[in-house]
């Protein structure tokens, strides 16, 4: 193992390098699956995956909850002076990242320096720390996968962001989202995300929703432009969430959010980033979604987690369902793989997980998951039977009259005549057991 020091301060003093031991292994500090030379077609799995840690769940969440206070002890939260404070943060994420081995990071404006009381100080705050980053991205070749506003959190959007019936509240939010654009900038962040917590509604009753939809498009065609026009070539992620905070949130799903964004015409900017959680809040799979972002030409990004089977909330659980994973990579494998993003875990270590180590078994754990999963699907899309058996069931669709139906030169009426010149179609079986069997058998 390979010892780091990076920063002013050690915070995780009894973790060394997390280095790739194999399958074999038993050290829980090590990677069993994750090889981030390993090629996966013609990319590493570093370069492929793009894994990144999040910094509000990993660096800022203190573990309270509505019904206790916080368990985390957070050592690098400890100064008064907010520059101070932001720069310890930095360089406890830093030394995290960097003996983690993992490649990106994401944030919130907020994550990284506390708010001011002014937007003018707040701008002030932002370039400092910035500047700090930019120096820690340098010295670590950690790079920014996305920055993002935060837009939620503080009262003042308690009725939504761009979708807030006062527009002195949306010219705030355009405020901070010009300022986050510029710090994404400023780091070179490959993307920009927007995840609207708040743009939704708690009752229709009192909610003009066309009116909203319409603000919403107006102030992401803004975002875009302004950021265009600072020569950021970066791609622009709506992360769809059905509910939690808002009672109904208008990027309900991938579905949702590809006709909005096609309605709005923001189809050329404006991809999606899924996140697991999400999938199942909204009933769908995970796999469910990343299927329909990419028959949109919008898989963009993923936002790594798991939720709980019994719970109805965004649990935000690292992700170790390697069965799931398997059904989502041969998605994203089958799609040629995520367009501009990675994968980023908005995942954080439960309550009661109280030692700094956790959080390295957490994403070692997350990554290794995915690193096997995709070993798995490859496997499954190269060596199985699984896409001819696939494709064989809609063979009737590549000649004769399927083609033609296919290809649009054939009208109701040239239905009816088929159909009335042949017998009773014959069950032909969906084979799902089998399907699924494949699955168990390549892990
Ligand atoms: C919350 C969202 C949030 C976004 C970034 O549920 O997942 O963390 O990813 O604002
Ligand atoms: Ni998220
Ligand atoms: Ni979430």
């Amino acid at each position: 193992m390979s010892k780091v020091t990076i920063g002013n301060q050690a915070y995780f003093t009894s973790v060394n390098k997390i280095d790739y031991e194999g399958r074999e292994s038993d050290n829980p500090l090590a990677y069993k699956w994750y090889d981030e030379h390993r090629l996966i077609g013609d990319a590493s799995m570093k370069d492929y995956f793009k894994f990144a840690v999040a910094y509000w769940h990993s660096f800022c969440g203190n573990g309270s909850d509505p019904f206790g206070l916080p368990t985390r002890d957070l050592p690098w939260n400890q100064a008064n002076d907010p520059i101070q404070k932001a720069k310890d943060k930095m360089d406890a994420a830093f030394e995290f990242m960097s003996k983690l081995g993992i490649p990106y990071y994401c944030f919130h404006d907020v994550d990284i320096v506390d708010e001011a009381p002014t937007l003018v100080e707040f701008e002030q705050r932002l370039e400092v720390i910035t500047d700090y980053a930019q120096q820690k991205q340098e010295e670590s070749g950690i790079k920014l996968l996305w920055g993002t506003a935060n837009l939620f959190s503080n009262p003042r959007y308690m009725n939504g962001a761009a979708t807030n019936p006062d527009f002195n509240v949306l010219a705030y939010a355009g405020a901070q989202v010009k300022l986050a654009l510029d710090a994404t900038i400023k780091l070179k962040g490959e993307n920009y995300v927007f995840w609207g917590g708040r743009e939704g509604y708690l009752s229709l009753l009192n909610t003009d929703m066309k009116r909203e939809l319409d603000h919403l498009a107006r102030f992401l065609h803004m975002a875009k432009d302004y950021a265009r026009s600072q020569g950021f070539k970066g791609t622009f992620f709506i992360e769809p969430k059905p509910a939690e905070p808002s009672k109904h949130q208008y990027d309900y799903d991938a579905a949702t959010t590809i006709g909005f964004i096609r309605n709005y015409g923001l189809q050329d900017d404006f991809k999606l980033n899924i996140e697991v959680n999400h999938a199942t809040l909204a009933q769908h799979t995970f796999q469910h979604e990343l299927q329909t972002a990419a028959d949109a030409d919008m898989l963009g990004s993923i936002d790594a987690n798991r939720g709980d089977y019994q719970n109805g909330w965004d649990t935000d659980q690292f992700p170790n369902n390697v069965y799931e994973l398997v059904e989502a990579c041969l998605v994203i494998l089958q799609a040629g793989g995520l367009q501009g993003g990675g994968i980023n875990f908005d995942a954080k270590v439960r309550r009661n997980s109280t030692d700094l180590d956790d959080m390295f078994y957490a994403h070692i754990g997350g990554m290794d998951a995915f690193a096997r999963a995709l070993l798995v699907a490859k496997a499954i899309l190269d060596k199985s039977p699984f896409t001819h058996m696939r494709r064989d069931r809609y063979s009737s669709f590549d000649s004769s009259d399927g083609q033609l139906f296919e290809e649009g030169k054939l009208t109701l009426q040239h239905l009816k005549r088929i159909a009335f010149n042949k017998d009773n179609p014959k069950k032909l079986s969906g084979k799902q057991e089998l399907f699924e069997n494949i699955i168990n058998d390549y892990l």
